[in-house]
């Protein structure tokens, strides 16, 4: 473990997943496990951690004691210990049933308590002691996500030297729905302990930018507010995904025949229908659900010329708005079935299991449209993971307008998810488009993509952090040139 990192990284988890069999690519330490968790963020930020000896700060995913500090892939990891307890009331609690509903347009009633609040704050302030003792003189800390709001200003009280930025990965509302918070004071001072507060979409930075006008008076011009004599700036970067990767997944020749063998397993349909979102009920699956329906039932769509592939990937099964949805998918999905199956031909394939990388990019390239309708999404990573495995320039993408994701894949089939006849007017149009039209819109993506992945984001944010950091205190140099 080498003391004092130029570059930390805190995010609720870690990086990595305790295994128990002898999956390749394991770790042991001290009698235990650990397997790479793979994901864009930390992609994204291996470079930077490899080039600057940096450190990862974050929770195990198991409670009680936690592990002893371990290198793995080229950088250190500093593992949080959660009591069963703390994962009830700081996750589960505070986090996911107050924050996160609250964040995306509370379309399910976000939950008070102050006991949730509690433990929210004591481990914010674990989070911020390891980032404290593992920083080195000047360094850069980088804060993950709505779990770990108030560690910023925790952080700067602790190392007034540090150089701090903060993204935040889900939406930031609006005024009047960040006022119903009790803790609203503390999470918003807590942001603005960063030197920088990352969004993904610009009218967050403007929710964010007005919300501390109104709560603190604080003045700002452009994007930067005067907060207790410091500049604190606000703006967007909208992150993305590893399309190298994708492309790379899509062009395997295993990957293409997986394709075309699902398509084969579902009885060579000519439209596939795909949705894959985590099982959430900001992701609108029962709304698209229902428009498959009713386009059905209004003979506009007919099984097995059509069928539906939905992947709802187990999430957060603990918290009880999560277990209400599961049954209300699962009631939909048995309805549809129900009317429009035969004996062995499904009219919705519904799929509640994770998958690999591989397996994912094959569903991607079989499917004829993809539907992504969340209600609200910071960004949507599924809409661009499925525009980046389509170089052959097929398929067709339906998405929300409000996910973050549609700023910039403008030549999707754009609707609004909480209007049922808009959902079936966009998925008609994508069923039905002339493929030399689909083609056009799908390489206009796919440029944008090239040029926009998840590299070019961090790379973005940290450059824009190391600017406010020259023209502040001397702070450690950072390199970002990937
Ligand atoms: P999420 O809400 O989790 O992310 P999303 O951006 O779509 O949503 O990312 C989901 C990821 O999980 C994708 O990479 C997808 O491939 C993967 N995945 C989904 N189903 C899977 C399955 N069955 N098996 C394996 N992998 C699966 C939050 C915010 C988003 C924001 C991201 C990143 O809610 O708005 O885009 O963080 O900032």
């Amino acid at each position: 473990m080498v003391q004092g990192s130029p570059f930390v990284v805190v995010a609720n988890r870690l990086p990595v997943d305790e295994v128990t069999d002898d999956t390749p690519a394991t770790k042991t330490i001290a009698g235990r496990r650990w397997r790479p968790s793979p994901g864009g963020l930390v992609t994204a930020l291996r470079p930077v951690l490899i080039d600057h000896q940096g450190t990862w700060v974050g929770w195990s995913g198991s409670s009680g004691a936690a592990p002893a500090p371990f290198d793995m892939d080229g950088f250190h990891l500093v593992p949080v210990a959660l009591s069963d307890d703390e994962v009830e009331r700081y996750y589960e609690g505070q986090s996911n049933s107050t924050i996160w509903p609250l964040y995306h347009d509370a379309v399910e009633p976000p939950i008070y308590r102050r006991r949730w609040r509690d433990a929210y704050r004591e481990v914010n302030r674990r989070y911020a002691q390891a980032a404290a003792a593992v920083a080195a003189e000047g360094a850069t800390v980088w804060v993950q996500d709505y779990q770990l709001q108030l560690v910023p200003s925790m952080l700067r009280e602790m190392r007034p030297d540090l150089l701090i930025g903060f993204f935040l990965h889900i939406p930031f509302p609006p005024i009047e729905l960040f006022m119903q918070q009790p803790q609203r004071t503390e999470v918003l001072r807590g942001l603005l302990g960063a030197d920088l507060v990352g969004f993904q979409q610009r009218l967050a930075a403007q929710n964010f930018l007005r919300l501390a006008r109104h709560l603190l008076g604080t003045p700002y011009s452009g994007n930067t507010l005067e907060y207790e004599g410091r500049r604190v700036k606000a703006d967007a970067f909208p992150i993305s995904i590893d399309v190298g990767e994708m492309q790379r997944l899509s062009d395997n020749p295993l990957v293409k025949e997986r394709a075309e063998q699902i398509r084969k397993e579902l009885g060579d349909p000519k439209t596939i229908i795909l949705g894959v979102d985590r099982l959430d009920y900001t992701k609108g699956i029962e709304h698209r659900l229902k428009a498959f329906r009713e386009l059905l039932s209004d003979g506009k769509l007919s099984v097995p010329e059509t069928v539906m592939v939905q992947v709802a990937t187990p999430s957060r099964e603990r918290v009880e708005h999560y277990q209400a949805l599961r049954v209300k998918v699962e009631r939909e999905v048995g309805r549809i079935n129900g009317d429009y199956a035969r004996v062995g031909v499904p009219a919705v394939h519904y799929l509640h299991q994770s998958y690999s990388r591989s397996e994912l990019a094959a569903l991607y390239c079989a499917a004829d449209v993809m539907m992504v309708t969340p209600l609200r999404d910071g960004m949507n990573l599924v809409a661009k993971e499925y525009v980046a495995s389509r170089a052959d320039h097929g398929g067709a993408l339906v998405l929300s307008e409000f996910a973050g994701a549609a700023g910039e894949l403008r030549q999707a089939f754009l609707c609004n998810p909480h209007d049922l006849d808009a959902v079936k007017e966009a998925l008609m149009r994508a069923a039905t488009v002339d493929p030399a039209e689909a083609r056009r819109r799908m390489g206009i993506m796919q440029r944008h993509l090239r040029r926009h992945d998840v590299a070019a984001w961090a790379s973005d944010y940290l450059q824009s952090l190391a600017e406010i950091g020259s023209s502040t205190e001397p702070h450690m140099e950072l390199k970002h040139d990937h």
